[in-house]
């Protein structure tokens, strides 16, 4: 038996682990507690401070429920998500269009429209969002799944109203022949993250606005292809460089133009914006 002391201890855990038969699962909690380990030296971490911030991690917990996930949010305002994000955009040969953050407001179940169609309910539609989806070689794909959904005129989302029952601002569209999906709907408005939570008081101790450039999400997949969770920020947006969730990267942001002749919606101001997915066998070692 030896006596544990800071530096040390870092050397016991690992040996502790170093059985596990998993070699990935291992490798991954190896580094984890090596980093972890560092920086509690490196800060210099207190009892007390511990203790806070497990308070934190377990108030994240408690805030998570079917409608909100605190923990996404939570990687998304430390960079977490854009970071794994980039590197797994990165591997393979393909061009694809690249990833952008999830977001706590995904819902898997929405309703399917017909091509062109409205998610905006009873409200009058503005603005046509419409484009193209192909393969790395531009390529059209048809039948591909466009799911789209978004804030509402006061940047809420559907289920963040207290009398939400049902999906509004949401849809999934199917690619035609030649690869167009196109819908109508209106402008999404700038939007704060939720600061109500654990990762809101975070945010705002970091004297940060806390807000999101006004943008679309998309997730669009077809068989054979990597499927791409991503979102159009829209152009002139004040808060474009500096997203509290590090979601806008350059080649998703796009204009809205005023006339758009070859808009398969007529008399609505149109945004296009084209999707490219990599083939599923572009590369082995990411899924
Ligand atoms: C959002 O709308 C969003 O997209 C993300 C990533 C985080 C908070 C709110
Ligand atoms: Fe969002």
């Amino acid at each position: 038996m030896k006596e544990l002391d800071p530096q040390n201890i870092t050397g016991v855990v690992v040996d502790q682990m170093s059985l596990t038969p998993d070699r990935r699962l291992r490798e991954i909690v190896d580094s984890l507690v090596k980093h972890i380990h560092n920086f509690v030296r490196d800060v210099r971490l207190t009892p007390e401070e511990l203790s806070e911030g497990l308070r934190f991690l377990t108030d994240v917990g408690h805030t998570c429920t079917d409608k909100r996930q605190e923990f996404i949010l939570l990687s998304e305002v430390l960079g977490i998500e854009t970071l794994v994000y980039a590197m797994a955009d990165r591997l393979g040969e393909e061009h694809g269009t690249p990833t952008s953050i999830l977001g706590p407001f995904y819902m898997p179940d929405i309703p399917t429209l017909e091509l062109g169609g409205s998610i905006v309910g009873e409200r009058k539609p503005e603005l046509a969002f419409y484009g193209q989806v192909t393969d790395a070689r531009r390529q059209p794909i048809r039948n591909a799944s466009v799911e789209v959904w978004q804030t509402d005129e006061e940047g809420l989302y559907d289920v963040q109203r207290p009398e939400y029952s049902e999906s509004d601002l949401r849809g999934r569209f199917y690619t035609n022949e030649a690869g167009m999906y196109s819908l109508q709907s209106i402008l999404p408005l700038g939007y704060s993250i939720p600061m109500d939570g654990p990762v809101g008081q975070l945010v705002k101790a970091q004297h940060r606005h806390g807000m999101r450039p006004a943008h679309v999400h998309y997730i669009v997949s077809a068989p054979g292809f990597k499927s791409v969770t991503t979102a159009i920020y829209l152009k002139d947006d004040p808060y474009l460089e500096t997203d509290t969730v590090f979601g806008v990267t350059e080649s998703l942001v796009g204009a809205v133009a005023e006339q758009d002749a070859s808009s398969p919606i007529l008399g609505l101001p149109a945004l296009r914006f084209d999707f490219q997915l990599r083939s599923d066998d572009s590369n082995p070692r990411s899924s």
